[in-house]
């Protein structure tokens, strides 16, 4: 038997933790060989209710699943961590300014952060799930500075998977036969969906999709509000299609990305584009299987992709500039 990696994820208690944590103890997002230690993390106030998730999954009786912490200490919830979610964050509530969520959450990502340094594996990686997502990356990165950048990501693999299927639909295709569809930017109402350099059966959307108008309107605020038409005909937030999203960017993270094709998460600029370094931007980008990711160099984003792709990228900054008293130099 393989050595247990060690999977910690906060917010297990939450409705995203509750789809994601029986795909990973049952081996579907770091294979069928390798044992899982699972770390729940849980502020005092989950704590009950994730003791109740606990004995769910000790009733599944998982083959793979190691141990199980739950715990709210973080320095035991990240400690030997191969890989860290960070799902759990505070909502936006009523009358909250987005400056008031980022200063309430941008703390708790400093204490993550700092521990993480404390405590993961030296192999560690990262992968923020709760919002503002871009931005608490970024505080958690720059709190955990001997930990590589490459090693940190937000997630806006739900984004593209909204994107790629919203396609589908106008085109009347599988979602299969719709391929290099990244998101720039922000994981905000700012995101750009970016239609003209996705592919459908190999070829360029326009062929399937002639209205722009459509392109540049109603498709791109679809993707951008899908989040809120999810809350609206749920009464409740994305959380299947968004546990789904967290393991497919882990698998594609792990995985050699197809030559001819690329995913979208959020990572530390590397000046790309001329986005500042270290901003956690969403771009094309491909994996080798090492659990790093690189900017696919090249894309044309045309006129009208690059002034959406700068407007999410000022909201980045101004996001930053909010936080800064969190960033240490
Ligand atoms: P829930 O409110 O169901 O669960 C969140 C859990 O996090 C709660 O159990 C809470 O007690 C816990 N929590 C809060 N602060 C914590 C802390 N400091 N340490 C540990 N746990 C803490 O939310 P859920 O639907 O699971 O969503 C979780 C987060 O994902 C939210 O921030 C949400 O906005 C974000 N999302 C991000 C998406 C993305 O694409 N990046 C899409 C889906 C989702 O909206």
């Amino acid at each position: 038997m393989k050595k247990a990696l060690v999977v910690s994820i906060t917010g297990a208690a939450g409705q995203i933790g509750y789809s994601l944590l029986p795909r990973i103890a049952s081996g579907q997002v770091f294979g069928a060989d390798q044992p899982i230690a699972l770390r729940l993390i849980e502020i005092e106030p989950g704590m009950k209710a994730l003791q109740g998730v606990v004995m769910e999954l000790n009733d599944c009786a998982f083959p793979l699943l190691d141990s199980i912490e739950a715990t709210s200490d973080l320095d035991v919830g990240f400690d030997g961590t191969n890989w860290a979610l960070l799902v759990g964050s505070v909502p936006r509530k009523a009358g909250m300014e987005r400056k008031d969520l980022l200063g309430i959450n941008g703390q708790i990502f400093v204490g993550q952060g700092q521990a993480i340094e404390r405590n993961a594996a030296d192999d560690v990686r990262v992968l923020v799930v709760g919002n503002p997502c871009n931005t608490n990356c970024l505080i958690a990165m720059s709190n955990a500075q001997s930990i590589p950048s490459d090693r940190w990501f937000a997630m806006t693999r739900l984004d593209e998977n909204r994107a790629k299927s919203a396609l589908a639909e106008k085109a009347g295709v599988h979602n299969r036969d719709v391929t290099n569809l990244a998101i720039w930017g922000n994981h905000s109402s700012t995101l750009y969906p970016d239609f003209e350099n996705a592919l459908i059966k190999g070829e360029p959307v326009s062929k399937f999709i002639p209205e722009r108008a459509w392109l540049e309107g109603d498709f791109i605020k679809s993707v951008q509000q899908r989040g809120a038409a999810i809350i609206a005909a749920r009464g409740l937030s994305s959380a299947k299609s968004a546990a789904h999203a967290a393991i497919e960017t882990v698998q594609t993270l792990r995985a050699v990305t197809p030559a001819e094709d690329w995913h979208s998460v959020a990572l530390a600029s590397d000046g790309s584009y001329g986005v500042e370094k270290g901003l956690i931007c969403s771009f094309p980008t491909r994996s080798k299987g090492d659990g790093s990711a690189s900017i696919v160099q090249s894309v044309d984003l045309g006129d009208f992709g690059k002034v959406k792709f700068q407007q999410s990228v000022t909201e980045l900054l101004e996001e930053k500039a909010m936080v800064a008293d969190l960033l240490p130099e």
